[in-house]
């Protein structure tokens, strides 16, 4: 199995171990010791992986494209979970889980589903120095793990709706550039797999989880997507449509895939036999769905906010909101600081906000903001002696690096104020962004014009599959060929427009744009 792999820069090393050729290397701070070595202007790459490594979320493996989690970026999967897993509960989804392992004879069962992945199925041929009488897979995604038991499950009209989910690993032996949390061979996720008795309940669920995914996105990792449907090309073969939330990345001009809901149509239920009995008596085949996102959320939330101090976490999964530092001065009562600093953690936590001091006594107070500006935490209180003698604290914004003194009888309130500002304001500044790179064209050479600024392009399209399989292959270079993202369901007006590639009359307007 993968054999021949060559290890890439910045893959299999920490970046700082790695750091060769490309971009500039900037001497690390001596006074501290941190500081990043590249700039995410300069050489996005190699920032990246730093980022991820420096500010304590990822460590690198030595299994090329698998990563270690570190507890806070756990933290971050974890706040989104909870708000998920609520959210499908509320919607009568139940939680299960199926195992790890697919026999070979039912991974095959769907074959032109299973085609254009098979390269990707990692296999277990082994136990001990014995070969396994039949090779085991393991689960890329589960549909055929999990629709056998669907047909065994589903009899009647009364056995539906089947909604389930599962919070699990998957694993695609993927050999394009392995990078933390966009590309890696295993990645954590939740899968649901829902089976209904009428097409309008699947169309109704599919929109409703690709709204999760929206606030999952927006209101959590503060950033911009675009809801709509995929092409013919882009969508999952298996399935009848896919919808997606698009996010975008300015620095590297690419579009990404946050998290899909599928409507499978009725052809698995025709390949699985997964059928029941209506209310008339007659047999009949389920309409399904399907709906993932994955820890691939995190790694947008580092490219999008982060910044040449480290990682920004949006406060709202950020695993420590406020980080308090004391700043001892001299000969000041600094027992007294270091009081005070526990006093407002306890006050904020009683708040409800997570809250931690720093105390250690052999790091600087300079040390520790540079540590904790590395690790994105969204607000830095340091209390001092003149802060004490005046009762008040002063709060530090990691997203603009705003300074105010906050009076201590207003801590609470002004806290929670600023967290709610950064939030937004992460928002707004990633929104701006995000819309100052997308571009609305006309004609081919608009289009070409607009991709080669790193654009994300609206165009209007007549809706052909054999089109974009012609714009793929014309703007096919070393950063990869644009594709469609989505067709947005926003859509502007398409009267008398005319498709971009054709000039025939356009059916829809499409975001394109290269991709990871
Ligand atoms: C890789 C190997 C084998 C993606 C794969 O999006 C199979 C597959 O079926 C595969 N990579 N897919 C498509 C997954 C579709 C679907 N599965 C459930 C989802 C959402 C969750």
């Amino acid at each position: 199995m993968a054999s021949g792999e060559g290890k890439k820069s910045g893959e299999g090393k920490k970046p700082n171990a790695n750091a060769k050729g490309g971009g500039k290397k900037k001497e690390v701070k001596k006074e501290t010791g941190l500081g990043l070595s590249y700039k995410k202007e300069e050489n996005f790459g190699e920032w990246y992986s730093e980022v991820c490594v420096n500010g304590e979320m990822i460590e690198y493996y030595d299994i090329s494209g698998c990563y270690i989690l570190r507890p806070w970026t756990m933290a971050v999967w974890e706040t989104m979970q909870t708000f998920f897993d609520a959210e499908i509960k509320k919607m009568k989804i139940k939680n299960c889980y199926f195992p790890l392992f697919v026999s070979p004879g039912v991974l095959q069962k769907e074959k032109d589903h299973i085609e254009g992945f098979a390269p990707e199925v990692a296999w277990v041929t082994k136990s001990g120095q014995s070969d396994l009488e039949v090779p085991i897979a393991i689960r890329p995604t589960s549909e055929t793990v999990m629709y056998p038991y669907y047909s065994k499950w589903i009899r009647g009209h009364r056995d539906l709706p089947l909604r389930l989910n599962q919070w699990c690993n998957v694993v695609r032996w993927e050999f394009s550039h392995p990078t933390p949390f966009i590309r890696s061979r295993e990645f954590l996720w939740q899968e649901g797999h829902t089976a209904f008795a009428t097409k309008e309940e699947a169309d109704k669920e599919v929109l409703e989880i690709l709204e999760l995914y929206r606030r999952i996105y927006e209101e959590y990792l503060a950033i911009p997507v675009i809801k709509g449907k995929k092409s013919e090309l882009e969508k999952f073969a298996g399935g009848f449509y896919t919808t997606s939330v698009e996010a975008f990345i300015p620095n590297t001009g690419r579009g990404i895939q946050g998290a899909t809901s599928h409507c499978l149509g009725q052809n698995f239920a025709k390949m699985f036999d997964i059928t029941f009995e209506n209310e008339k008596g007659e047999k009949a085949m389920v309409w399904q769905n399907s709906w993932a996102y994955s820890t691939r959320t995190i790694g947008v939330m580092v490219m999008v906010h982060g910044d040449d101090k480290g990682l920004v976490m949006p406060p709202k999964v950020a695993s420590v909101q406020i980080i308090v530092v004391p700043v001892p001065f001299k000969d000041a009562d600094t027992q007294a600081i270091f009081d005070a600093c526990d006093a407002t953690v306890n006050t904020l936590n009683e708040a409800g906000f997570r809250a931690e001091a720093d105390l250690r006594d052999n790091y600087s107070p300079g040390w520790k903001y540079s540590h904790w500006e590395m690790k994105g935490v969204p607000l830095r209180i340091e209390i001092g002696p003149k802060d004490l003698a005046n009762k008040q604290a002063r709060a530090v914004r990691r997203d603009n690096s705003a300074k105010i003194d906050i009076p201590m009888v207003n801590l609470v309130e002004q806290v929670k104020d600023m967290l709610d500002n950064i939030q937004q304001n992460l928002f707004d500044v990633a929104k701006q962004k995000r819309d100052a790179c997308i571009k609305t064209v006309r004609t081919w050479d608009e289009f070409i014009e607009a991709l080669g600024q790193k654009k994300m392009i609206l165009a209007p399209w007549c809706d052909e599959m054999e089109v974009e399989k012609d714009v793929k292959a014309r703007t096919k270079g070393e950063t990869g060929a644009a594709k469609t993202l989505c067709a947005p369901f926003d859509q502007p007006d398409l009267e008398g427009v005319n498709c971009f590639v054709t000039g025939k009359p356009a059916k829809k307007w499409s975001y394109w744009g290269r991709s990871y």
